[in-house]
Formats: C-alpha cells, sequence, structure tokens
C-alpha cells in the first residue's frame, strides 16, 4: 500500500479523499493556490505545500509544481480529484515515469475515452448500446447528408475533442444542417483546437442516467448501479439520485452487466463512470468518464462502499475484493450540490460565510470543505458542498433532504438551498417525471421568481 497521497485538488474533494486515506493509515499532503491558504483541505493535511498563484493554470493544474510538491514530500500517489488533471492522459504518464502511482485508469484508457468518437468506437466495440450515428468522424457535407437521412432529422452535431455539451448543434432539417456542421466546426476548433466533429440522432426527451463502474485491471469489474443525473442547468448537475425513479430491477441489471462486462474487456482500472440518454425504454451511451465524479456519494450510500478507498486500493494493485453478487443495494439517496450562487439567477457569490450550520441526523451526509469564517474565494468553482441524504425508500429520502434543507444555514453568501427547497415541494419531482430539460423549463417558467 501507499506511504503518502499527494491529493491535487481543493475543496470538498480534497478533504473526501484525504479521509479515505486517513482510514487507511496513509499519510496526506496537501497542495494548494495562494487563493487557498486558509482552506479546510491544509489544515487538515499531515503536510501542505503551496504550488503557486490562485489562477488554476498556474497551480492546480502546474504539472512540473506537483512533481515538485510529490519529490519534497516524499509522496508515491497522486489523487486528482474532478475536474483539474482528472482526465489529464499526460499527466497520468509522467506521473508513471516519475514512479508516482497516478490513483485513476491507465492513461490509454484515459486518453481514448477523451476522444469522443473513438470513445463510441470502443463502447460499440465492447457491446454497448450507443446512440445511432455516423461511424466515425465527419468530413464533408455530403456525408453528413448521407448519414443524416439513414439516422433521420433531428440530428446533432457534436465535437470530438467535446463533452460537457460544448461544441454541439442540432440540424431539424436537411436545411439547417450544413450551417450546423460549419458552426460546430468552428466551435471545437476555437474551444478545443480540434475540429473533428461526429453525428447522432438527436434524442428530444432523455434521461441522463449513468453507471458506475469499478475495475482492477486484472479482469475483475462490477457496476454499482446506476445515478439519475437528469436535472441539469446549462451542463451543470444540480440534483442526482440512486436508484433512478425510470428503471425496474431488471432494466438496472442488464444494462449494469453490460457495462461491467464491457470492463472485464477492457481490463479497466480504477472507478469510472459509462453515460447514457435513457429515452423510451433504451439506453444510448454517450460517454465515459474516467474519474470520480462529483455525485459518487449517492452511490456509496445505497452500496456501502467507500469509492475513493476502492480506488486507492486499484492504485495499489490489489484485485477487487468482491464479486457482482456481493454487490447489495438498498434504499434510495439523493444529492443536492449547494452553489455559492444566486438561486434564480446563478450569480457567483464568492465571499466570506458568516454563519454555518450543516444539517445532521439519521441518514444526512454533508461533504463540505466550508467553514464558518471562510472567505469563499472568486477563482474556483462556486460549490459550498454537498448535500446526501439517504432514506430505505425514495419517499423517505425525499422527507429527510426536505427536513435536512430546512436546517441548513449559510448566511454571508447567496446560496442555492432556497432552489432545493423549492424543488424538493414540486410535484413532478415527488413524482419523479422530469427529463434533461426540466429544470431549465422549470425556471423559464418563473419557478424561482417568487422565493422567500
Ligand atoms: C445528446 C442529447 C440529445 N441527443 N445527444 C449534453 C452534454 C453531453 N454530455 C451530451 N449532451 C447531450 N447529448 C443526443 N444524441 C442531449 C444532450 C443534452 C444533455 C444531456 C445530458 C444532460 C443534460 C443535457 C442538456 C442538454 C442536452
Amino acid at each position: 500500500m501507499f506511504e503518502k497521497i499527494l491529493i491535487a485538488n481543493r475543496g470538498e474533494i480534497a478533504l473526501r479523499i484525504l479521509r479515505a486515506a486517513k482510514e487507511l493509515g496513509i499519510a496526506t499532503v496537501a497542495v494548494h493556490s495562494t487563493a487557498d491558504s486558509e482552506a479546510m483541505h491544509v489544515k487538515l493535511a499531515d503536510e501542505s505545500v503551496c504550488i503557486g498563484p490562485p489562477a488554476a493554470r498556474d497551480s492546480y493544474l502546474n504539472i512540473p509544481g506537483l512533481l515538485a510538491a510529490c519529490e519534497i514530500t516524499g509522496a508515491d500517489a497522486v489523487h486528482p480529484g474532478y475536474g483539474f488533471l482528472s482526465e489529464n492522459a499526460k499527466f497520468a504518464e509522467i506521473c508513471a515515469d516519475h514512479e508516482i502511482a497516478f490513483i485513476g485508469p491507465k492513461a490509454e484508457h484515459i486518453r481514448i475515452m477523451g476522444d469522443k468518437i473513438e470513445a463510441k468506437r470502443t463502447a460499440r466495440a465492447l457491446g454497448i448500446p450507443c446512440v445511432p450515428g455516423s461511424e466515425g468522424g465527419i468530413t464533408d457535407d455530403d456525408e453528413a447528408m448521407r448519414v443524416a437521412e439513414q439516422i433521420g432529422f433531428p440530428v446533432l452535431v457534436k465535437a470530438a475533442a467535446g463533452g460537457g455539451g460544448r461544441g454541439m448543434k442540432v440540424a431539424r432539417t436537411a436545411l439547417d444542417l450544413s450551417e450546423a456542421l460549419a458552426t460546430a466546426r468552428t466551435e471545437a476548433k476555437a474551444a478545443f483546437g480540434d475540429d473533428a466533429v461526429y453525428l447522432e440522432k438527436y434524442l428530444e426527451k432523455p434521461r441522463h442516467i449513468e453507471i458506475q463502474i469499478l475495475g482492477d485491471g486484472l479482469g475483475n469489474a462490477v457496476h454499482v448501479g446506476e445515478r439519475d443525473c437528469s436535472l441539469q442547468r446549462r451542463h451543470q448537475k444540480v440534483l442526482e439520485e440512486t436508484p433512478s425513479p425510470a428503471l425496474n430491477q431488471d432494466q438496472r441489471q442488464k444494462i449494469g452487466e453490460i457495462c461491467a462486462d464491457a470492463m472485464r474487456k477492457l481490463k479497466y482500472s480504477g472507478a469510472g463512470t459509462i453515460e447514457f440518454l435513457y429515452e423510451n425504454g433504451e439506453f444510448y451511451f454517450i460517454e465515459m468518464n474516467t474519474r470520480i465524479q462529483v455525485e459518487h456519494p449517492i452511490t456509496e450510500m445505497i452500496s456501502g462502499l467507500d469509492l475513493i478507498v476502492e480506488q486507492i486500493k486499484i492504485a495499489s494493485g490489489a484485485p477487487l475484493a468482491y464479486r457482482q453478487e456481493d454487490i447489495d443495494l438498498r434504499g434510495h439517496a439523493i444529492e443536492c450540490r449547494v452553489n455559492a450562487e444566486h438561486p434564480a439567477t446563478f450569480r457567483p457569490s464568492p465571499g466570506k460565510i458568516l454563519y454555518y450550520h450543516p444539517p445532521g441526523g439519521v441518514g444526512v451526509r454533508v461533504d463540505s470543505a466550508a467553514y464558518q469564517g471562510y472567505v469563499i474565494p472568486p477563482n474556483y468553482d462556486s460549490m459550498v458542498g454537498k448535500l446526501i441524504v439517504q432514506g430505505r425508500t425514495r419517499n423517505e429520502a425525499l422527507m429527510r433532504l426536505r427536513r435536512a434543507l430546512d436546517e441548513f444555514i449559510v448566511d454571508g453568501v447567496d446560496t442555492t438551498l432556497p432552489l432545493f427547497r423549492a424543488l424538493v415541494r414540486n410535484s413532478e419531482i415527488q413524482d419523479g417525471a422530469y427529463d434533461i430539460h426540466w429544470l431549465e423549463k422549470f425556471l423559464a417558467a418563473g419557478g424561482m421568481d417568487h422565493h422567500e
């Protein structure tokens, strides 16, 4: 096992990793920018190293700085968390070259999944159902038209280097296709320096359902159920739950087994998430994430697994200590991402937390690096923390969430807590009757215009 893990991240996920390391008896090194000197992850780590100025590219993304910090402290492994360098294949390779274990998948798998065309090609070859579309990239208008007529309009042009919704263009009819292609190409080139695009059938009202998997790189893999992440705003997840209210046990087991089987064939190593759109009873692969995700706690709550501990054990070379039949998913869990943003306009609200009182009690978990007196810097994402609740049933989890949200006090900055208080009282949310467009429609219809 590792002796010392350097955590190449900040905020709640840095704390989350620290806690897992501590339970395994592994020493921890925090790194931080000058904007994060007073951050909780710095206070709780065994050691800390300042690696640069506030801008992420000069600190949390600064690979030479991170390697130097490993060298100085004698860290033998790096956990990248999510965001920052977590899906940077080059960084994973450089770590390996310096005999520092990267706590994540093989660089080869990070690279494949980072290219959405390659990811889809790989998924298809592994037997994962995909959205109908072009076999690979699209090079000219004629080819696009042939594919579009085959799959039928509307179609969606996506950037190979995209993901997270950037560089997508819908073509409703043949008349829109040429322009959609050109715009998507130009935007992809500007955003990613790569103008490769591909074509898919545009699904009008899907849900976003993702499968959590764990593989040990030795050919063993399991799935740990799904998460329904359909409630998003501008491609930012807002509330996630597991199990999905849209699936039955049979569908869950079927798609889960397809994913686990694919990961066995790939000899995938570490935690990963296979993202699907789900519509009319069918699953369509869109992307795979090769990192731990923000919403991983809801999977932990229903499985009893510690996914970060699992990532660390796998990276140290341990085979999975369980088989699929040992994975026992029980009850229901829901997560709210509490951001320091105005609950209706989503304007970021950095600043000092004047009073902080997180909820507690049965079935309530708060993953946060916030504390009373903490100043949320303007340089990074605006997440204050995640409120996660668990219940034996979805209804129990919802009742618990309503209660926990009413206890949660964060004064001094705006937060999205009022949005969640409105969502848990909404009948369509209570019924689980939502798709990927539900939240934006709710907000556009003035759902939050009269809060408090
Ligand atoms: C789609 C789609 C409809 N049809 N693909 C957006 C982010 C990226 N990960 C994939 N996305 C979508 N791909 C096809 N073929 C609709 C979206 C989409 C979306 C997906 C998941 C969650 C929220 C979304 C919001 C808008 C569009």
